[in-house]
């Protein structure tokens, strides 16, 4: 009886090393241990043997059983490794192959915009920052200045959005500096972030549309002064414009939560009714900057009498105009692919506006 026994475990046991598959091991499974299986009838027959008989087929069996079970195991693990491993070497691609540039899909001159800001701030040294685009009202307005009751609010066509579970004050984002203020509140200067996003105002017309992009920077250290600021925007507009001698012109202005604030124009000409930038004598008006105001960085938990910085904004859509022709505005959210195929770009195209400084 023992010896027999010996037998089916070494049969089983070959079946199994054997099995070609993970289909083929489980018939053996079925055939071994399953209900009508050879070792399930063997136990089933010890009911019908005398006490001593039971006991010692009992325990052989018991072992065969575990050892039977252990090498299915072992054999499945080996089997779906070696399944995993075909399928991979199967469905190997190799990345380095060109794309098929006849693909329908372009580019959209925002993302490509985006691509580029990101590009030539990145050389300088700037990470990209983001952030929701519903935001408390303490960060888009109260943190940057502009209390309650303020007049910018009005100014800042709001939508407004009923309060979260816990009485928050909401609203679509009018800005992206509550990006800059979740930066400030988070990290610890120095700072050096770009924040590129959509943005929303409830205004609508030839130069307005209810979404729109912008891109904001920050910068804050010990020693950061509006020499920098000027630096960094002047090394911006010309790789962004790619004109070498493109003039900035700083004009004052007003902005809450900067202080100095300033706009920033530069070169233009607008000779026949043609607008072109460079140095020309006429001037274009691009983007607002200043120092961050000390309340703004006390608001936002950095020491005021210890750290200082500057801080920008400007319109994506806007210089994507300037920069590609686009004429109308609204054109960017038609979802027009005729438009799209005109004026998008394709996947192989890389933003190539560096400073050089890698090259
Ligand atoms: C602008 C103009 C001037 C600005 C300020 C800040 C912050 F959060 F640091 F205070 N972020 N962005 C800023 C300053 C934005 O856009 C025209």
């Amino acid at each position: 009886m023992s010896n027999g026994l010996e037998t089916l475990r070494d049969r089983l046991l070959q079946a199994i090393a054997g099995a070609a598959d993970l289909s083929a091991l489980d018939q053996v499974r079925v055939e071994a241990i399953g209900k009508k299986g050879e070792l399930t009838q063997q136990m089933k027959m010890l009911g019908s043997m005398e006490a001593d008989a039971r006991r010692a087929a009992g325990q052989l069996l018991n072992v065969i059983k575990t050892d039977v079970e252990t090498a299915i195991a072992e054999r499945q693990g080996a089997l779906a490794g070696a399944a995993r491993s075909a399928k991979l070497a199967a469905e190997r691609i190799d990345v380095t192959l060109p794309a098929a540039p006849e693909g329908e899909g372009h580019i959209h001159p925002i993302s490509q915009t985006i691509e580029e800001i990101t590009q030539i701030f990145a050389e300088m040294g700037f990470t990209v920052a983001e952030g929701p685009e519903i935001e408390t009202d303490f960060n888009n307005f109260t943190a940057l200045n502009i209390p309650p009751e303020h007049p910018a609010r009005q100014m800042h066509d709001t939508f407004y959005l009923p309060p979260a579970a816990d009485g928050t004050a909401r609203v679509l984002r009018t800005h992206t500096s509550p990006v800059q203020v979740r930066t400030m509140l988070n990290s610890k200067p120095p700072i050096r972030i770009i924040a590129p996003g959509r943005t929303y105002r409830s205004d609508y017309d030839m130069t307005h549309t209810p979404m729109f992009h912008q891109v904001e920077g920050l910068v804050i250290d010990e020693t950061t002064h509006m020499g920098h600021l000027r630096g960094c925007l002047t090394e911006f507009l010309r790789a962004f414009f790619q004109i070498d001698d493109l003039p900035l012109r700083f004009r004052p202005s007003f902005f809450p939560f900067t202080e100095p604030s300033a706009e920033v124009d530069i070169g233009c000409s607008r000779k026949g009714g043609q607008l072109k930038l460079g140095n020309y004598g006429d001037w274009l008006e691009i983007l607002g900057c200043g120092m961050v105001h000390p309340k703004v960085l006390e608001m936002c938990g950095i020491d005021s009498t210890r750290y200082q910085g500057f801080a920008f904004g400007m319109g994506i859509e806007r210089i994507a105009m300037l920069k590609y022709g686009i004429p109308d505005l609204r054109t960017f959210f038609d979802a027009d692919l005729r438009w799209l195929r005109h004026y998008g770009f394709s996947f192989l195209d890389q933003p190539s506006l560096g400073l050089g400084l890698t090259r």
